[in-house]
């Protein structure tokens, strides 16, 4: 059992004898929803807590959690008041004004063209009841395809590789298997920096007794490397964009070892002898040619899992944002498969997911999946839908597939698409190939409502600007990824005239007057908690059962993993004990795809395999990525984070002691190419692609040779007034190309070239207790101390960046 230990965070100068009282929630600053309460004073949010009889966190909080959380809500430059576009600057107005104006298009552009005229782009950080209702005018009001969110840039592979293998999502592990597994094999995910508290946990196992191993697959040597190095698992660094390769090396040396479970695998699963044949060419000298990853170090590696008993692992977005991104995300459930480790503890797969509010995204059908794991082929499905909306079912859009983030850009490019909304994302800077987003959301062409906290890179290009409350000026649920269902209940009033996004949305609805088949308001609810009763009611009987929730159950001392209903009335530790996967034609919610050319299955073709509930062991080859290195461009680009920031920093960004930590970005290069380029710490760099470059700082560091690593938080704006915030965007470079089956874009490969520009006068502002360690062991700017105060709060992080606990 995990120790519980309660971490607490007030801002400065108060004591716990300040608050007026204590409010539920939990955090809203990754995927790993640790239940916290928020601190309010005199009105503020002021501080949070971590709640120790939750099962996800045992009260435990991180970096983020502790000071992210709440200094962003107070802070004077919060969007207060709606703003319109007026002889191109954006004005203060009231609600009516801008609501009206957002009306008056949205009606003109439905009247002239129809509903495929309107685009919605949403986020992974609303609430459950926000995407519901999002999903229930957008798919039953409107009648549009093109809806989707910024998930799309981060877990869609997940949710593929889950429907491909299993039927339909749902994360099948559990956080409690790393108590019970022999070792954790991390596929690209640095979870040391992006769920600390997850890796916290990790980390109380392997520093105890008969730790399990750890083998991570990263070309940097993150600290989630340097814990493999210690405990005797392997580090795995292949070149950027290789993962598929590697992945089927591991694959093969299961069957070549006789490491594969044959009589579970003859029970539960379909396609053992094509997924041997798909591999049998990756021997550990082919892999390595392709990978550079040592034949004997693959070889350890697949050691490893062909001998334990129960392996944990977690995938993220160095693979889910790389080349072939599905096939190699499928391609870890096939190793977990083979050795019939699934359903039962320590033997877990955590396809993981970044954002706090992903998973609800595609449990509502905000973001391309019909809702409630449902599947847009099925007529039936689709009819369930319908009669729980009271719509026709030809309202609902299920002629072709969803239309995916990526496709709904390029149609507001082409003026297809003319009334854009988005809500809670910042595609300005984390869209791939900046440039091109920016001329797209400036264009007069499309109309662009942008609903957020702050006048962000995005909302500036707008042209209605809708202000929004924010986690804990408002009421709803959200669910982590490890199937954690937690309420999240208002502490606050949000500042000046800002609204909920449930509230704006259900503005929106009445005031288009949208119906159902009889004439009545489509959407009837008033109170978060409706849209919530609503859709538990159309999740019965389907894998994501929510059935059994409800506020006043939430309401009690632990979030809840679903499925929750009758006969699992406390919730599900662990999906798939019994074997029996959710691949029936009648139940999956998708029939699959090819994972190399994205085609899909017809019903007919998945009807003719006969799944009856067993899992898809699915296999692709190998194949290079779409920018490969040249003359002009030798290098690999790839992009990721770093603890001390979320995102675009809009929240992150407006503590000091987090901003402090990581003030600006930086260019990781290896020792190996800094002396080839006669590159210093600290030196000013310019890293160009063929789609634009950035001028920051180079960090030499433990990125493998040949790639370049830069962060992609910093857009132009910045707390401080950094000078060069013009030039250090990351997503300037990257490209606009997707997975064929997630159509997640890929973040994590294109070619670059690497140049010195001048002196700098002292190291990066990379902070040196990360994954991004200065071979001087320079100090962090912001200084060692700033650094420090926000380590110490969790084990996650040894503090002597050599490598001590
Ligand atoms: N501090 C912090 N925490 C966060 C977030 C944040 O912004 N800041 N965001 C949250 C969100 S939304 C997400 S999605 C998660 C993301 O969490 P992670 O996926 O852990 O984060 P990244 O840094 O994007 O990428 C992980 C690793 O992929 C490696 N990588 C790059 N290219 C390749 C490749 O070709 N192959 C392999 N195998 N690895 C590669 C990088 O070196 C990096 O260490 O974090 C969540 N948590
Ligand atoms: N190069 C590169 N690019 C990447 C990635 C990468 O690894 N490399 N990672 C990708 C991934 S995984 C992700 S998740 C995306 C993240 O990209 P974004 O989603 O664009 O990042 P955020 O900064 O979290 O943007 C959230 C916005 O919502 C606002 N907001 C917060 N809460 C609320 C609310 O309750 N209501 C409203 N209306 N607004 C709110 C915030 O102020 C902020 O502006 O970036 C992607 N882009
Ligand atoms: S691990 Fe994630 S959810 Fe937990 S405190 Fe940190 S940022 Fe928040
Ligand atoms: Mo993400």
């Amino acid at each position: 059992m995990w120790p519980a230990r309660v971490d607490q965070y007030l801002d400065d100068g108060l004591g716990e004898g300040d608050v007026d009282r204590w409010v539920q929630s939990a955090c809203l600053l990754c995927s790993n929803g640790c239940g916290c309460d928020i601190a309010v004073k005199d009105g503020r949010m002021v501080g949070v807590r971590g709640r120790a009889g939750d099962v996800v966190n045992h009260g435990r909080l991180g970096p983020k959690g502790l000071y992210g959380s709440t200094p962003w809500a107070s802070s004077p430059d919060r969007v207060t008041r709606p703003l319109v576009r007026e002889d191109g600057r954006l004005v203060e107005t009231d609600w009516e004004t801008a609501m009206a104006r957002v009306v008056e298009r949205s009606r003109s552009s439905l009247e002239e063209r129809g509903p495929l005229t309107h685009g919605f782009y949403t986020s992974g950080q609303l609430f459950l009841e926000e995407y519901y209702l999002q999903a229930v005018i957008g798919k039953a009001g409107i009648g549009t395809p093109h809806m989707d969110g910024d998930t799309r840039l981060c877990t869609a592979t997940s949710a593929a590789a889950f429907k491909e293998s299993f039927g339909a999502d749902g994360q099948p592990g559990s956080y409690t298997d790393i108590e019970h597994c022999d070792a954790i094999f991390l596929y690209g995910h640095n979870m040391a920096e992006t769920q600390t508290v997850l890796w916290a946990r990790v980390l109380d196992r392997t520093r105890a007794d008969d730790p399990p191993r750890v083998v991570c697959v990263d070309p940097r040597r993150t600290l989630v490397a340097q814990e493999a190095e210690r405990t005797g698992g392997v580090h795995l660094r292949p070149r950027v964009g290789t993962n598929l390769a590697l992945m089927n090396g591991l694959t093969r040396e299961l069957f070549a070892n006789g490491w594969v479970d044959e009589a579970w695998v003859d029970a539960h699963t379909l396609g053992r002898d094509e997924l041997e044949e798909t591999v049998a060419a990756y021997t550990p000298e082919h892999v390595a040619e392709i990978c550079g990853v040592p034949a004997d170090d693959l070889r350890r590696a697949a050691r490893i899992f062909g001998e334990s008993q129960a392996v944990l692992s977690t995938v993220l977005q160095g693979f889910y944002q790389s080349h072939q991104a599905t096939a190699a995300s499928v391609a870890v459930h096939n190793l977990h498969l083979l050795r019939g480790m699934i359903g039962r503890p320590g033997a877990g797969v955590l396809q993981m997911n970044g954002q706090p509010t992903a998973q609800n995204n595609r449990e509502c059908g905000a973001d391309g999946d019909l809702t409630g794991f449902r599947n847009w082929d099925n007529p039936a499905h689709v009819r369930e839908l319908a009669d729980a909306w009271n719509v026709d079912p030809m309202t609902i859009p299920h002629w072709s597939p969803p239309t995916h983030a990526m496709q709904i850009f390029s149609y507001a490019a082409s003026g297809s698409i003319d009334f854009l909304w988005i809500s809670a994302t910042n595609p300005a800077v984390s869209m791939p190939e900046s440039a091109r987003i920016r001329n797209i959301l400036s264009s007069d062409d499309c109309f662009v409502v942008v609903q957020d906290l702050f006048l962000t890179e995005t909302a500036e290009l707008a042209d209605v600007v809708l202000p929004a409350a924010g986690w804990g000026e408002k009421t709803g649920c959200f669910t982590n990824v490890n199937r954690t269902v937690h309420l999240s209940e208002k502490a606050v009033d949000p500042p000046g005239e800002a609204r909920s996004d449930y509230e704006i949305f259900l503005m929106y609805a009445d005031l288009m007057g949208f119906t159902d088949k009889d004439g009545a308001p489509l959407v009837r609810w008033r109170r978060p908690e409706e849209a919530f009763e609503s859709f538990c009611s159309v999740t019965r009987g389907r894998p994501i059962d929510y059935t059994g929730l409800s506020y006043e159950k939430l309401r009690g001392p632990t979030g809840i993993p679903w499925p929750v209903n009758e006969a699992h009335p406390e919730g599900t530790d662990r999906l798939y004990a019994d074997g029996v996967f959710p691949t029936d034609t009648e139940v999956c919610e998708t029939f699959g795809h090819d994972l190399v050319t994205g085609a899909v299955v017809t019903e007919q073709e998945h009807r003719a395999m006969r799944p009856d509930g067993r899992a898809f062991l699915k296999g692709a080859p190998y194949s290079p990525p779409h920018e490969e290195p040249s003359d002009d461009f030798p290098m690999l680009f790839t992009t990721g984070r770093t603890v001390f920031q979320f995102h675009t920093r809009t929240k992150t960004g407006r503590s000091s002691s987090l901003d402090d930590a990581a003030p600006d970005a930086w260019a990781e290069i290896s020792p190996v190419d800094a002396e080839r380029l006669g590159i210093d710490e600290g030196d000013w760099v310019h890293v160009t692609s063929p789609r634009g470059g950035i001028e920051v700082r180079a960090r030499v560091g433990q990125v493998i040779e040949g790639a370049v690593f830069a962060p992609f938080h910093y857009g132009r704006w910045d707390p401080r007034g950094v000078a060069d915030a013009e030039h250090r965007l990351a997503n300037e470079l990257t490209m606009t190309v997707w997975d064929p089956v997630s159509k997640q874009p890929y973040f994590k490969t294109a070619a670059c070239r690497v140049t010195r520009l001048r002196g700098g006068d002292g190291p990066a502002p990379a902070p040196t207790t990360t994954a991004s360690p200065a071979t001087d062991l320079a100090p962090t700017v912001g200084g060692a101390e700033t650094s420090s105060r926000v380590l110490d709060v969790t084990p996650a992080y040894p503090l002597d960046p050599a490598g001590g606990s």
